[in-house]
């Protein structure tokens, strides 16, 4: 398969993201997407703002602001910060986009001609004091099934069930904060998931290379029996119940359920791609048109499993229409802020604008793909970030490219050297670099990121045992030809870390790539090429980039450890 298709859970549009929503889909998914531009696979990266919902809503009226003009934007601001992160996107759209109004009727259309969708009438949570009906976050209330006090009416955060707002014991408007609430009828349409259980068994059966953690929440569901879902809701903002323009009888102030509407965006936002740039977006996503070759991966935090292994996937297989399917699906656990999650409104741990304005982003990326949270939920500390900076990047990357490069403008000439042959230590240099790229390429493949980091840092030690042993500041002394055959092989391992490193830290890679006039060049390597360490042109003029990257002191830590502690609610 030589084309990928990548998506990356989508943000929701409620304000700027943290850490751990970074860690958890965005950033994982842009260094696959590095890594398969690399190899000169064609590769479309898309993700987009979830703009819909109980949440885009609620967002909006704390910021007392209309929720178009409050989309309009956060839009932009998470799209600058991502420019800013180097997330990669070929494109970043929005679900609010009239390309996914049309499609997700569409589908709401098609389900319904095959008999996948009925409509219900149904008791739903109405508010006295706020007159209206309180769907998914507009309630929240005590968790039936593991008693958590702060369930949300879509969701309870603490053991992941997903709930309808009646299941929820004790509720209280989100709005007002009001108990003096009622059942009501309510006419809605559902999505019949029961339906569509064999169906779903047996496509999930087949997906044999799923990483672990996808696979068991996907048979979870499945072995609880999958329900009917409502996927309308009694709001204003978001994709009208209607089909070509007309609204349904009795849904005239309805609108789809945000969770219905936001994966059809990463369709939709493909579309937006196209019809922005001449792009091909069914070559993409329909198997009639050219999708069968298409290797396609989603990546997501693992409370987010479900909608894509159970209700987008109904939705897609449920069509009858020729949709393509995710191949493999990259879930995360959560990122925490010490023992504790990340909160807005408590000021908790980092969020992207704010570690943007401490620290080059590149920092981040490296900390949060060496530590991403894959076996188990993981937590952010400043001590284990300064040491990830200090001893991965500065001392052992940082250390390699400038003592080499300053050694070869002050002790040689500042050019690749010439002469001299490579001797045993260079053979086994090569050697074990082959080996390493070769573990590094499998587990970037295999979407295992702190393995895929373990090796990248290992062929950065490599290089500076290499100089231990070298020594080519003692060859130089007696043995010209050895000293330039040592610079030499150095510098060539300088240009292979600029293109082994750039997924990860592309700003990085990208400096270093210059200092060694290799702008530009960002292939990836082949683990079988025999001249991987002597492939630079002899007689090039290199140079030492300034500080690559500078050390975290002990009394920033102090510093940022109090001012990202958050206050007490
Ligand atoms: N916006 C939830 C989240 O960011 C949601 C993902 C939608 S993916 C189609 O966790
Ligand atoms: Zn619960």
């Amino acid at each position: 398969m030589s084309r990928i298709l990548i998506t990356s859970a989508l943000p929701y549009i409620n304000g700027i993201k943290h850490l751990g929503n970074l860690a958890g889909s965005m950033l994982p998914a842009d260094v696959f997407a590095r890594f398969q531009r690399a190899q000169g696979r064609d590769t479309l990266f898309i993700c987009a703002t979830d703009e819909h919902g109980t949440p885009a809503e609620l967002a909006a009226a704390a910021a007392g602001q209309d929720v178009a003009d409050y989309c309009a934007e956060q839009h932009q601001l998470q799209k600058d910060i991502a420019l800013r992160f180097g997330l990669s996107f070929d494109w970043f759209g929005r679900s609010s986009s009239h390309q996914n109004r049309d499609l997700t009727q569409h589908f709401a259309s098609v389900l319904e001609g095959q008999g996948l969708i009925e409509e219900r009438v149904d008791q739903m949570i109405y508010s006295l004091a706020d007159k209206r009906f309180l769907p998914d976050r507009y309630v929240e209330g005590t968790c039936p099934k593991c008693a958590f006090e702060k369930a949300r009416g879509d969701q309870c955060d603490n053991c992941g069930s997903l709930l309808d707002p009646t299941d929820l014991i004790n509720p209280y408007s989100t709005i007002s904060g009001s108990r003096d609430i009622e059942v009501r009828d309510t006419r809605h349409l559902y999505l019949l998931q029961s339906k569509m259980q064999d169906r779903l068994r047996t496509w999930i059966d087949g997906r044999k290379d799923w990483p672990q953690l996808a696979k068991s929440i996907a048979n979870k569901h499945l072995d609880e029996g999958l329900i009917d879902r409502g996927i309308t809701r009694d709001l204003v903002w978001g994709v009208p119940v209607a089909k070509d323009g007309v609204a349904r009888p009795g849904f005239e102030n309805k609108v789809f359920y945000v969770w219905f509407d936001a994966p059809v965006e990463y369709i939709a936002a493909t579309q937006e791609w196209a019809d922005a740039t001449g792009g091909d977006w069914k070559g993409w996503w329909r198997t009639d048109a050219g999708a069968d070759d298409v290797r396609y991966v989603e990546f997501m935090g693992k409370d987010n499993v479900a909608f894509h292994t159970v209700s987008f996937p109904a939705t897609l297989l449920g069509s009858g229409e020729p949709w393509k399917l995710v191949d493999q699906l990259k879930a995360f656990n959560w990122l925490n802020w010490y023992g504790g999650k990340f909160s807005t409104s408590n000021r908790r741990g980092v969020f992207m604008d704010a570690a943007l304005d401490l620290l080059p982003p590149d920092l981040w990326r490296w900390y949060l793909i060496a530590n991403a949270p894959e076996g188990s939920d993981t937590a952010f500390t400043w001590e284990q970030f300064q040491s990830a900076v200090n001893r991965d990047l500065a001392d052992v990357l940082g250390n390699f490219v400038n003592r080499i490069l300053k050694f070869n403008e002050t002790k040689m000439d500042g050019t690749v050297p010439d002469g001299g042959e490579p001797g045993e230590l260079e053979i086994a240099l090569l050697a074990s670099v082959q080996e390493k790229i070769a573990a590094l390429t499998d587990n970037l493949e295999a979407l295992e990121y702190r393995k895929a980091a373990q090796d990248l840092r290992a062929l950065w030690v490599a290089g500076n045992e290499y100089l231990q042993v070298a020594a080519p500041w003692t060859a130089i002394k007696t043995d010209r030809d050895r000293a330039a055959v040592v610079v030499r092989t150095a510098i060539n391992l300088v240009a292979l870390y600029a293109r082994l490193s750039a997924p990860f830290i592309p700003f990085s890679a990208a400096i270093i790539a210059e200092a060694v006039g290799e702008a530009g060049v960002t292939a990836w390597p082949s683990a079988s090429d025999a001249t991987l360490l002597d492939s630079l042109p002899r007689g090039r003029s290199v140079k030492a980039p300034e500080v690559l990257f500078r050390k975290i002191e002990d009394d920033q830590v102090a510093a940022w450890t109090e001012q990202f502690a958050g206050v007490e609610a």
